[in-house]
């Protein structure tokens, strides 16, 4: 079910380590800005003061032990507060809403990485989210050990970098799996290619997501 009651519309962007969010944010936001769409960019966890904080907690290697129900928790904890401060208001207001990872990220890390049942993960996501789902996700995708080597390359590793490669294996794979399972919402972009190639495969995608859009 997508997000039917709001106005604005929401997308979010998926992928394992270094796929190349970052790069690739900033280009579908300035696509929507020129298609005359006034975009607001957040992301999980965080996007709001008190996600922001639990963020760093999920990310602080003082908490390499966590239990793996705690941190789904405190995933959905900032995410219900995203929601009621940031994305449906934004949504509300017709604003579109351009968010770095969503709930389809607990279901690859925490379900797919971890081992939680996916369909614990659904309760939570129907009492947090009640109809919310993305409109669009796009998923970029490429091995997972191209992606180690770049993101090798930049800052120092957070707790979730610290996994082993099988892990994020599990992660692609649950990734894969969902964009199956609902192939209306997923939008696949080969991130493996160099980053023009993948912007130019993305620009397409977004102009017939904007065509769907009536704009
Ligand atoms: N997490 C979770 O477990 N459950 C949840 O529900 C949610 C999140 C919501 C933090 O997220 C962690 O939270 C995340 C999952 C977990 N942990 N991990 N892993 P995050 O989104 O902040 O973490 P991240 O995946 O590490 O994102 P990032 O650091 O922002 O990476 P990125 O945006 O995908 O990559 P990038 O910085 O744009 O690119 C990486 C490098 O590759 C950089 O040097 C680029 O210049 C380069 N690059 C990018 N594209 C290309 C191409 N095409 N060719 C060559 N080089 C490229």
């Amino acid at each position: 079910m997508n997000n039917k009651t709001a106005c604005g519309r929401f997308i979010t962007v998926e992928g394992t380590e270094g796929v190349g969010k970052s790069s690739n944010i900033a280009f579908i936001q300035a696509a929507l800005h020129q298609a005359g769409i006034e975009v607001i960019t957040t992301r999980e966890p965080g996007g709001t003061q008190l996600g922001e904080e639990i963020r760093e907690l999920l990310l602080d290697h003082r908490y390499s032990g966590m239990n793996a129900d705690a941190e789904l928790l405190l995933m959905f904890a900032a995410r219900a507060e995203h929601i009621a401060q940031v994305i449906l208001p934004a949504l509300n207001k017709g604003q579109w809403v351009l968010c770095d990872r969503f709930t389809d990220a607990t279901y690859a890390y925490q379900g797919g990485g971890r081992g939680i049942p996916f369909e614990r993960i659904a309760t939570l996501e129907q009492w947090v989210q009640g109809a919310l789902r993305p409109d669009y996700t796009v998923l970029l995708d490429l091995p997972v050990e191209i992606g180690l080597a770049r993101a090798g390359e930049r800052s120092a590793a957070d707790r979730f970098e610290k996994e082993q490669q099988i892990f994020f294996e599990q992660v692609r794979n649950a990734y894969l799996a969902q964009a199956q399972k609902a192939p209306e919402r997923y939008r696949i972009i080969d991130a493996s290619r160099p980053l023009a190639a993948v912007q130019q495969q993305l620009g397409s995608e977004l102009q017939a997501i904007l065509k769907e859009q009536g704009r």
